[in-house]
């Protein structure tokens, strides 16, 4: 059991692209673990292990209200079903305090890998859809304020900035 740190927007290190799992072992279900209760403690609803430094393709999120429900996702495929899209208030623990309007494809179907490395699918719409679309850009070194106007993002952007200097 172990709480891990959560990169800061702008921390250069969400800008990695993650490397794909190849190697379904005790240290990645420890990472997994340990992604789950680091998500549950902030709390929110979805974590890509690169927002706690670790840049490979793997991803947790939980929807429920209890903690009932976790999911993890390794190697996640995003294939677009519907050409309609959605508009969500998104947040990050990645970007703390900040919510924003973001739009996303509303229905997609995902591929990816369980533990112990067995494919499976699912299709998902609403919040499940919006979270996945948003996990996987983490994996991807994008971030939620990337869909902002260039004012926005650096407004929040020096905010940050400003926290982090105050708490150093
Ligand atoms: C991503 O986000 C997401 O600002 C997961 O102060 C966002 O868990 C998926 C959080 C929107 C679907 C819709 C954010 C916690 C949690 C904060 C989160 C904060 C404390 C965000
Ligand atoms: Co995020």
């Amino acid at each position: 059991m172990a709480l891990l740190p959560i990169l800061e927007f702008p921390d250069t290190r969400l800008r990695t692209v993650a490397k794909p799992v190849t190697v379904f072992d005790d240290a990645l279900a420890q990472l997994a673990k340990d992604m789950l209760e680091t998500m549950y403690a902030a709390p929110g609803i979805g974590l890509a292990a690169s927002q706690v430094n670790h840049h490979i393709r793997m991803l947790v999120l939980d929807l429920s209200e209890d903690q009932s429900a976790p999911q993890i996702l390794i190697n996640p495929q995003i294939e677009k079903v519907s050409a309609e899209t959605k508009t969500y208030d998104e947040g990050c623990l990645s970007v703390p305090g900040f919510y924003e309007t973001v739009e996303r494809t509303d229905v997609i179907r995902v591929t990816a890998q369980d533990l112990q490395g067995k494919p499976f699918t699912l299709e998902a719409d609403g919040l499940l859809s919006v979270c996945i679309q948003h996990e996987v850009d983490h994996l991807d070194g994008k971030l939620f304020v990337d869909y902002l106007s260039s004012l926005k993002r650096n407004r929040i952007k020096t905010k940050l900035e400003k926290l982090h200097r105050a708490n150093a």
